[in-house]
């Protein structure tokens, strides 16, 4: 088994003390920071994210494996940044007003960073003039708004009616989830997409880059 298939297994399998150990290994050994990320840390969280969408791992899984990511990516940070490698995209994240629901948000989060995104996470009850906030300063290329009750999804369609009354709504692209969102619903707000899972939404946010 080669170093990189070692630490996607180590991954999915939460192990954050063989994570940390594997990548100290790896980095002795001169492999490319991008390269350890890429081919094992990633590796391991996309493989864990299409057995979380089959209902084959769940919640508690992939925090665990989330952490382990952390371990990794805490020891490869440095020498990330000495190569320059850079985030493929930026995402500003939040559960809407009136919502405290983040066990789901915080899931997309992981997933968004385990494809290799920067997260910048609001909370939960997050105003859609402190959405707006957020996006003039951080300038993302994505926003996520996750809702979990049918009395505050509406919320998603006032970040976007907000994002256009500050006229940057053409700047980023929003995506829409929690369980009582739907495509149709997603659409009659004009989001840009709908996805029904955490894993879901971190492969279409990097379908937006044609990663
Ligand atoms: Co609340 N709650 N809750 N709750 N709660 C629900 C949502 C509810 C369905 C329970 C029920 O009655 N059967 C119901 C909503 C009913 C409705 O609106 N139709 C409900 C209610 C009514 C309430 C309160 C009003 C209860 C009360 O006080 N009377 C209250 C509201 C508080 C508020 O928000 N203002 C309340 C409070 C709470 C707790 C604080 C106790 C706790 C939240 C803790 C926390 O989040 N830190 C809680 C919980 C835990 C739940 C349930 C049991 C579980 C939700 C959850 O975390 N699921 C929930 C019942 C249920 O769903 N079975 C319920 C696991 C999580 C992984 O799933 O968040 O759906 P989920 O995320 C999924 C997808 O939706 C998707 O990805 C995830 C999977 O990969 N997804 C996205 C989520 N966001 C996305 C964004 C995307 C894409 C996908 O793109 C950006």
């Amino acid at each position: 088994m080669t170093i990189f298939e070692e630490l996607s297994e180590a991954i999915q399998e939460g192990d954050a003390e063989r994570v940390a150990e594997l990548v100290g290994r790896a980095i002795d050994e001169g492999i490319q920071a991008q390269d350890i990320l890429d081919k094992g840390l990633l590796d391991g969280m996309n493989k864990l994210g299409v057995k979380f969408k089959n209902n084959e791992v769940f919640v508690p899984e992939v925090i665990i494996a989330a952490r382990a990511l952390n371990s990794g990516t805490t020891l490869l940070k440095a020498k990330l940044v000495e190569e320059g490698v850079k985030p493929i995209g930026k995402v500003v994240i939040a559960t809407v007003a009136g919502d405290l629901h983040d066990i789901g948000k915080n899931l997309v989060k992981l997933m968004f960073e385990g494809a290799g995104f920067a997260v910048i996470d609001l909370g939960v009850d997050v105003s859609a003039e402190k959405i707006v906030d957020a996006v003039k300063e951080n300038d993302p290329d994505i926003v996520a708004l996750s809702a979990l009750l049918t009395t505050t999804m509406i919320q998603q369609g006032n970040v976007i009616t907000a994002l256009q009354e500050a006229g940057i709504r053409d700047k980023v692209k929003v995506m829409v989830g929690g369980a009582p969102v739907t495509e149709d619903f997603a659409n009659s707000i004009g989001a840009d997409k709908y996805t029904s899972d955490a894993a879901t939404a971190a492969e279409e946010a990097k379908a937006f880059f044609a990663v």
